[in-house]
């Protein structure tokens, strides 16, 4: 391990530095030379989609666009580190369940099927046959449909999640919490009653024409690499990038481009944002409303701001909203933003400056309990000047996993349209369930009641990514049985039922061949284009299977005799799974044909021909109520004599969500560990304490429970007084399952009031 050191990064995001990094997480996987085959195929026209992030490229063209995040996705997947049999006779699941998830990842690729052994406390072989009568077995003695809960990760392609929601709908249960619900729910609850998508409404190629792209709450040099080339060129043709953030972010001040040979040789760089509004955490939306209120008061004053003829034939609630803004206090909005009125008329002057505007956003803005009020107001500023439904402008909502949005558009969703429902009905001969099925919350309330017994996983780590880590925990240990379809060990899998089962499958990079042939999957990126995404390497075990067949051979042992559909006959040719998404999908018809062309094909954006899908035909204004109702605002109040802290979770530059890359975080300056919480440096005088010193966090929450994160080093850093961030996994043990957000149920893992304790083992020690 690398020694540990806190150093300020004077470098720019990407340079030398991501090319360094990116050799060193190939070497680390032992794959030197393979790897940079693996690499030149992501994101080609005829290669696999990066298992990365949700950004999009350039029509899956023809040039390989660099990411060093996105190489180090496929080469974690590439690893040719295994984790056999061999391994799982070595250690008891109590002694693998000491271990970090560093370690538990970073022992390779799964390679055979597993079944937990409670007399040894061990991970066992079994035959896949076995292994899915032994679910079938479970899920057909419930009494009840809905004690079972099915979960997806958003890395499942467009195949397998339909195929899934499928079963588990024949089966009869609308439960499917998703990563989804910890993620961008709020966006989809914002905008669709309020544009009729829940989508974003640009592409890339708006991202040419913007005059000025705000960005709130994004981290793009760590979590969207590739969104950094679009900023570069659009701040090189003189466009205004504007960020809101409480961090000063590396990757949104500057950034040098690994592929451009002159500014790598001259160690040059390009600046990202031309502003950076660092507001206080939860501030965004009296941040806007201020930006709202000025144009309104810009209006009034000389007239011809905004777009009256767009605001009066597609939109509805202007005037409400505008009396709403009229008589906001700007004291209000100070003190909740954290920024002057000067900074909020000037963040409005850029907007009036700006004939096209994008407005993107990401977990900065989704992850608080008034998330779906926040992102309202944001579309709404957008909406006073008709930005939307034209070139260079528009919402867009930065999706995290790669295929998060693909796989709610197949149906992976606990609260189905009815329309959906219909559909299946129609087109399958069977009546799905109607009720609606729980959400990510909501699961881990049913298994810690004992109602909900079999939980499956269609992907990811939900021991690891949820909330409220104690709670979560016992609720998984509840369930009669676990099972999670998975690439890697992780803490999903030493945290189970009664009964637990690993069943191991083929990654995005790899050859998926069935009877018919190498088959490709399909998956939707963040401005829902579709396209086609074929593996390259050998399997990294011949007794993997892919997830469409895991979910055909489980929904054929499950519904044995109760179900019409062909489903080892569909997984012989992908194909024949998209033509029943056509079926079901009318925005994808002449799916296998479209799809087959050179990068795929948009679905339809209703929302972007300026067609809304809403109750009332148009699009709505919304001016929301500034809170000063949230947690942290009750905590102050109540604890009056402490220092009450708002507390932000977020990703190291090392890290893909609960997986551990490494222990740095390059651009925060932070090297050798994660266990650090960055504070204002008064703050820590206040505090009576130093930088470096090491303090222990404790959530302040009405139920009386005591939930606390030990150990975490104090790192002075440029973050506003009374706010603090903290990496997660390590601080889900903080956020209380009952705090989500408001109308989307999604964790509010940005805003966690928490007190700063002097450090248990220390004082111990001292005592
Ligand atoms: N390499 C890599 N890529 C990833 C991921 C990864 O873990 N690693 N995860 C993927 C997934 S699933 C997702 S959802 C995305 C996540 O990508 P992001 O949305 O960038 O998520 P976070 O890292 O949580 O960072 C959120 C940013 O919001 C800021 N922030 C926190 N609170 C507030 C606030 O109240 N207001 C404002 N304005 N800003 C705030 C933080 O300082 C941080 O810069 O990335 C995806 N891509
Ligand atoms: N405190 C806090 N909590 C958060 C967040 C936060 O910002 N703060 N962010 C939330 C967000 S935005 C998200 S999206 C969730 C993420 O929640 P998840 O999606 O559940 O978690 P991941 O860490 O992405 O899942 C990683 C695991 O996926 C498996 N995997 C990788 N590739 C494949 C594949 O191709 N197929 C299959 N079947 N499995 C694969 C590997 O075993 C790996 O261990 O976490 C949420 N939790
Ligand atoms: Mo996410």
């Amino acid at each position: 391990m690398k020694q540990e050191k806190i150093e300020f990064y004077k470098g720019p995001a990407g340079g030398w530095g991501a090319l360094n990094s990116v050799k060193n997480a190939l070497l680390r996987q032992d794959i030197p030379v393979k790897g940079a085959k693996t690499l030149l195929s992501a994101n080609q026209p005829d290669g696999f989609d990066c298992p990365g992030c949700a950004w999009p490229d350039r029509n899956h063209a023809s040039t390989f666009e660099f990411c060093e995040n996105g190489v180090k996705a496929v080469a974690a997947e590439a690893t040719a580190r295994r984790a056999g049999p061999g391994l799982f006779d070595q250690y008891t699941v109590a002694e693998l369940a000491q271990q970090s998830d560093f370690w538990l990842e970073d022992q390779g690729r799964l390679t055979h099927p597993m079944a937990y052994d409670a007399a040894s406390d061990l991970y066992r072989p079994i035959a896949w046959d076995d292994a899915f009568a032994l679910i079938a077995r479970h899920l057909n003695a419930l009494p009840d449909p809905n004690q079972a809960i099915f979960y997806t990760s958003g890395r499942a392609s467009n195949e397998a999640a339909f195929l899934y929601q499928l079963f588990v709908r024949q089966y009869g249960t609308n439960n499917f919490p998703d990563c989804s619900n910890m993620c961008h729910e709020p966006s989809g609850s914002g905008m669709r009653p309020q544009i009729g998508v829940g989508k974003g409404t640009v592409t890339l190629q708006d991202f040419e024409h913007a005059d000025a792209i705000f960005i709130f709450g994004q981290n793009p040099g760590t979590n969207h690499p590739r969104m950094l080339g679009e900023l570069r060129e659009a701040h090189k043709r003189g466009a205004r990038i504007v960020s809101f953030n409480p961090l000063r972010e590396r990757g949104l001040e500057r950034f040098a481009d690994p592929q451009d040979k002159l500014e790598m040789a001259t160690l040059g760089s390009t600046p990202i944002s031309t502003h950076y509004f660092q507001l206080r955490v939860g501030g965004d939306l009296p941040a806007v409303k201020g930006i709202m209120k000025h144009v309104l008061e810009q209006e009034d004053l000389r007239g011809g701001v905004l777009d009256r003829g767009f605001i009066e034939q597609h939109t509805t609630g202007f005037d409400a909203m505008a009396g709403n803004l009229r008589r906001e206090s700007w004291a209000l909005l100070e003190e909740e933003s954290g920024l002057t009125e000067a900074q909020m008329r000037s963040a409005g002057d850029i907007y009036l400056g700006a004939r096209s505007v994008i407005a993107c956003w990401g977990m900065g803005i989704t992850q608080h309990k008034h998330a779906v009020d926040t992102i309202q107001a944001i579309v709404s500023l957008l909406l006073m000047r008709g930005n939307i439904g034209r070139e260079g402008a528009g919402p867009c909502p930065v999706r995290g996993h790669s295929n998060v949005q693909g796989d709610r558009t197949m149906g992976i969703w606990e609260k189905p349209p009815a329309a959906l429902l219909d559909k299946l009905r129609d087109v399958f001969g069977f009546e799905p369930p109607r009720e609606d099925g729980v959400d990510t919350v909501e699961a881990i309330r049913l298994m810690g009641e004992g109602r909900g017994k079999v939980f499956f996983a269609l992907g990811g780590n939900f021991a690891a990514a949820t909330p409220d880590t104690h709670a979560t925990w016992q609720a998984l240990r509840r369930c009669d049985l676990t099972v999670h379809v998975t690439t890697k060990l992780n803490r999903s899998h030493v945290v189970h039922g009664r009964e637990a089962l690993i069943l191991p499958c083929l990654g995005r990079t790899e050859i998926d061949m069935q009877a018919s042939g190498p088959q490709g999957v399909t998956v939707e990126d963040s401005m829902s284009m579709v396209h086609i995404s074929t593996g390259i390497n050998p399997p990294a075990s011949e007794h993997l299977l892919s997830e469409p067949a895991i979910v055909a051979r489980l929904a054929a042992a499950t519904l044995a005799g109760r179900s019409a559909v062909r489903w080892h006959w569909l997984v012989e040719d992908y194909a024949r799974i998209r033509d029943l998404i056509e079926q079901v999908f009318p925005d994808f018809q002449d799916f296998n044909r479209r799809v087959a062309q050179p990068g795929g094909f948009r679905l339809r954006n209703t929302a972007s021909e300026r067609v809304w899908a809403t109750a009332s035909g148009k699009a709505s204004f919304h001016a929301p109520v500034v809170p000063q109702d949230t947690p942290s605002h009750q905590a102050r109040a109540r604890l009056k004599d402490s220092i009450v802290f708002t507390l932000l979770t977020t990703r190291s530059h090392d890290q893909y969500n609960t997986t551990i890359y490494g222990m740095d975080d390059r651009y925060r300056g932070v090297y050798g560990q994660r266990r650090v919480v960055f504070i204002h440096a008064a703050d820590i005088r206040a505090l009576g304490l130093q930088d470096g010193d090491w303090v222990d966090i404790q959530t302040v929450w009405a139920d009386g429970q005591e939930r606390r994160a030990d150990g975490f080093k104090l790192v002075a850093y440029d973050i506003p007084r009374g706010n603090l961030a903290a990496y997660y996994p390590e601080t889900n043990p903080l956020v209380p399952l009952s705090a989500v957000a408001d109308a989307a149920g999604t964790p509010t893992s940005k805003s966690i009031p928490v007190l700063l304790l002097p450090h248990r083992a220390l004082q111990a020690a001292a005592a």
